[in-house]
């Protein structure tokens, strides 16, 4: 358990971090920004494209104070997405309305040569405004969680072009050419180190790396694409800046959650819906934080059985240091009055 300084325990969301179980438990959903509040889509309307919201400060932190507002949730994320980073590198990403994202695809070595550290400045420094400005507005007692995504999921996104089920041209390049590979991986590493410096800098309290394609590989290829460069983006920040805790997400890969956690040196680790409330315990009783894993499905369906779920999430988790949230982020169907009903579910016993 690291040591946090006294500059963050006024956070409740962190009182976990310092290995303490809280009653009832910091609460946060992934997605909270989004699509299912009609505050946001009025917002994103006004900025334009879904990456002119990310880099437009003001905007990017209105949206990130929305669910806020409404909810008062223990913790916010920045408003940003894990494809700034490739388009801050050079390789321009576009939001295709109602498709997901679209990128020129990197197949090879030679594709890397589009890509340049040394001009990911100007881009991240908007990114940057935003959690200055958050940690300014924010109320005093709200956590502010910065992010990037991790190495092989930002990966997958830049050789495949788009979102996909298989991940298959970014394993296979891996499988193919794995020097070359790595040097895509090496890219996404240090800028990422710089990414989350800067936001830490900035003001962020605590940092999560999302995976989410971390499920689709091999015990070896998982050690190599996943577990080594989380690790190096681990050691870095944790060089530099010893209090601020780091959550991972290796969603999907809950059979090597263990060896993850314990490899990579992680705080904590975001579950997903799958991974078993025992495995949960398992990881807590180690001493790591644990986060979910709610089914965002449940949070569309409301009523007695989202009820019944929590209630059971909380009585696994008792006692220990959890964070309540979702396996994963808010589908944009979710009615917002349930988003309500959870927090006031969780928080029924304070
Ligand atoms: O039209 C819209 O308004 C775009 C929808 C949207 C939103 C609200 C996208 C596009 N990104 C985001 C914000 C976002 N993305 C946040 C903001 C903070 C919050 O949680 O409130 C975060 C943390 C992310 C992270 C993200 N983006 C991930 C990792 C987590 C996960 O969901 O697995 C991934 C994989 C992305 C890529 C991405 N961005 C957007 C979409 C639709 C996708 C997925 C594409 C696919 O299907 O593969």
């Amino acid at each position: 358990m690291q040591n946090f300084d006294a500059a963050t325990v006024t956070y409740k969301f962190l009182a976990p971090f310092r290995g303490e179980a809280v009653s009832p438990p910091p609460v946060w959903l992934m997605r909270q920004a989004g699509r299912y509040l009609p505050e946001y889509r009025a917002t994103r309307a006004e900025a334009g494209s879904f990456l002119d919201l990310c880099y437009n400060p003001k905007l990017a932190a209105e949206v990130t104070l929305q669910p806020i507002r409404r909810y008062g949730f223990d913790a916010s994320i920045l408003f940003s997405d894990i494809l700034v980073v490739p388009d801050a590198l050079g390789q321009s990403v576009r939001f295709a309305e109602g498709e997901g994202p679209r990128l020129d695809p990197i197949r090879d070595v030679a594709g890397l040569a589009r890509l340049d550290l040394s001009k990911t400045g100007s881009k991240f420094a908007l990114v940057w405004e935003t959690v200055a400005r958050l940690r300014q507005d924010l109320p005093p007692e709200t956590c502010l969680i910065g992010f990037c995504g991790a190495p092989w999921t930002v990966a997958t996104y830049m050789v495949e072009g788009r979102g996909s089920s298989d991940q298959a041209e970014a394993r296979s390049w891996a499988y193919r050419d794995p020097d070359g590979f790595a040097q895509l991986i090496e890219v996404l590493t240090d800028a990422s180190i710089t990414y989350l410096s800067g936001q830490i800098e900035a003001g962020a309290n605590v940092l999560q790396i999302f995976d989410s394609w971390a499920g689709s590989l091999a015990e070896d290829e998982f050690e190599r694409w996943v577990i080594a460069p989380t690790t190096k983006i681990v050691r870095a920040l944790r060089a530099r800046y010893p209090h601020v805790p780091i959550m991972g997400f290796p969603k999907g890969a809950t059979s090597q959650l263990k060896s993850f956690v314990a490899a990579t040196g992680v705080d904590g680790v975001s579950c997903d819906t799958s991974c078993p409330l025992s495995i949960m315990r398992d990881v807590a009783d180690a001493g790591k934080v644990v986060q979910g894993n709610l089914d965002p499905l449940l949070l569309v369906a409301g009523g007695a059985a989202l009820d019944r779920r929590v209630d059971e999430i909380l009585a696994a988790l008792k006692g220990r240091p959890f964070i309540f949230n979702l396996g994963h982020g808010i589908v944009p169907e979710t009615p917002p009055e349930h988003v309500a009903q959870l927090v006031k579910r969780v928080r029924r016993g304070a």
